[in-house]
Formats: structure tokens, sequence, C-alpha cells
């Protein structure tokens, strides 16, 4: 028996303005940060738009895995200077609060806990509070030329919210300190030899080689990719002990919600002798 992960599919695509959504054939939600005249920084009414997309992709049975990537030559530019910092300056402290949370609730909790793998998929500018969903999607493939930026010190801030923890999770301390601290700009093939991305590829390359990585993705156990994904971002922050019981758990979980993928695993290799699970997974 498997029990399904996202039982509801929603037939209307969520998002608005700011968020375009395409759900492919192959499984595929194609989520765009959608303001290119603005080199899609983030304003409040993406950040919000983004929640609500994400959280309705998460619920929709058709979307095996979640591409975040931008419309125009930009993935995104940061935070919306004039919309999320100037025109907040004024209001009262608890809207300037709920503004703040309504980034993280998207560019940190909804990815960081996502039950679907998520690959950002970077195909131009990147900066600041960018930084946050890109270190939040599981896996990042990234447009050699496109330029990434901590430039919050560029205009006379230290780097807020989540962004310096986020850097800190992925990238040596060298490399971290170099770049919040100078606010140099740096391309995709440096992002991808300080393994802020998994690769970095021709632009011309970037949609296929993405698709390619989320068709081998959405080939396997939804419950066994959740398992290990969120097994790993959990479990690394737990003591030896707690984490020996919390991954059984996530692996006892993905046995009980799909019994045969395990069982056909093991019947393919040895009864079947039809596949070999060192070098792939089994059609
Ligand atoms: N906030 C608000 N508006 C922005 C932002 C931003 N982060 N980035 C771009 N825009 C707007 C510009 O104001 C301009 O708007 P207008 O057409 O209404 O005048 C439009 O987008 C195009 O911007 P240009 O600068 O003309 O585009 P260009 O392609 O020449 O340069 C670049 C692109 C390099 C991304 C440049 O726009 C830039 O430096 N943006 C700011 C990047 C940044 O430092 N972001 C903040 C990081 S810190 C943080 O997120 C907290
Ligand atoms: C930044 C990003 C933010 C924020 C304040 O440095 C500063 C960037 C992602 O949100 O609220």
């Amino acid at each position: 028996m498997t029990t399904e992960l996202t039982p509801n599919a929603e037939n209307d695509l969520p998002g608005g303005n700011t968020v375009r959504v395409e759900i492919d054939d192959n499984g595929i939600g194609w989520v765009y940060f959608n303001r290119p005249d603005k080199r899609n920084a983030m304003n409040p009414a993406l950040n919000m738009e983004m929640f609500e997309v994400l959280d309705a992709l998460e619920g929709d049975s058709r979307v095996k895995v979640v591409v975040l990537t931008g419309s125009g030559d930009a993935w995104s530019a940061g935070m919306d200077l004039k919309e999320y910092f100037r025109e907040t300056d004024g209001k009262p402290r608890w809207v300037q609060n709920r503004v703040r949370r309504q980034g993280t609730d998207w560019q940190h909790h909804k990815l960081i806990n996502y039950p679907k793998p998520t690959i950002a998929m970077v195909n131009g500018w990147c900066f600041g509070g960018a930084f946050v969903p890109l270190v939040s999607c599981d896996l990042a493939i990234a447009d050699v030329d496109a330029q990434f930026g901590l430039s919050e010190v560029n205009w006379g801030v230290t780097p807020g919210n989540l962004v310096t923890r986020a850097l800190a999770e992925v990238i040596p301390t060298r490399d971290a300190m170099y770049y919040i601290m100078t606010g140099e700009p740096f391309d995709g093939r440096r992002a991808e030899q300080m393994r802020l991305v998994n690769e970095a590829v021709p632009a011309d390359k970037l949609r296929e080689r993405t698709i390619e990585l989320a068709n081998r993705l959405s080939s396997l156990s939804q419950w066994v990719v959740r398992g290990t994904k969120l097994g790993f971002r959990h479990s690394r922050l737990m003591s030896w002990e707690a984490a020996e019981d919390f991954l059984y758990a996530k692996h006892d979980q993905a046995i009980l919600f799909d019994e045969q993928a395990r069982a056909r695993g093991m019947q393919g290799f040895l009864d079947d002798k039809s596949y070999r699970p060192g070098l792939g997974a089994q059609d």
C-alpha cells in the first residue's frame, strides 16, 4: 500500500501578480519570482504570495518537485529597498515585525521543512536577502554567468534576517567572511567552487540540467525522498542519540507509507536480478 503524500489535487493554479506558477507534465512545479522590471526584488506582497503558492503546491499531487527561479534576467535582487525597507520604515513596530516575519515564513521556515524536493535554478542576479531562499532550497543549479553578492555593506546595512546564518550553513568561513565584509560580487562558477550551489552550467543548459535532476528525484519514492531530506536537515542539530531515534523514525515512516518501494527494491536485486542498486534505481 502507498499512502499519498499529497492527496488533494488543486485545479486552480495559485499565484498572482508577483509570483508565477506553471505545473508541467513531468511533475515539476515551476515557481517564478515575477517582478522582472524590478529584478524580482522581494516586496511584502511577493513574500505573502510566495507563502501561499508554496503552501498550495505542497498539497498538490501533480507536483513532485518544486523549482524556484526568476522571470527575466534576475533570480532575485534581494529585498525591495523601496517597498520592503523605505515604505515600512514609518510604520508601527508591530507592522515592521510582521513584514519581516512574512519574509522568513517562506524564505526559510516553509522551504526548510518542505516535504517535496526543492531546486533553486539561479538564472541571474542573486543578492542579499535572496540568499535565504537560495540556501533553504535542497539543491541549487546556477547559470555560470549569474552574479551573486552580499551587497548589504555596499548600501550601509549589516546583513539582516537569516542571511548570514544561511551562508554559514553552506560555505566555508573564509569565503563567507570575505563576501559579507567586502560586498564584492561573484559569478556562478565561483558559487559552485565554494559549494553555494551544486553546479554552475552555461545558460543554454540551465533548464535542461534542472529538469534532468528534477526527473531523477521524482522517479523515486516520494516518502523515501521526504524522509531522506528532512532526516538530514533536522538530525544535524540533534545529539547522536536523538538523531538515531529520529532517523529510524523517518526510515520506518517511509516503509509504513510506501512499503512497495523497499519490497520492490529488494526483489529486483535479490530475486529478479534486474538491476544493481549501487548503480541506480530500477525503472
Ligand atoms: N530593491 C528595489 N528596487 C530594485 C532592486 C531592489 N533590491 N533591485 C532592482 N530594483 C529596481 C530598480 O530600482 C529599477 O527600478 P526602476 O526601473 O523603477 O527605476 C529596476 O529594478 C531596474 O534596476 P537597474 O538597476 O536599472 O537594473 P540593472 O539590470 O542595471 O542592474 C542590479 C541590476 C545589479 C540587480 C541592480 O538593480 C542592483 O544593484 N540592485 C540592488 C541589488 C541589491 O543590493 N539588493 C539588496 C541586497 S541587501 C538585502 O536584500 C537586504
Ligand atoms: C536582509 C534581508 C531581510 C531583512 C533584512 O540583509 C535584511 C538582508 C530577508 O530579509 O529583513
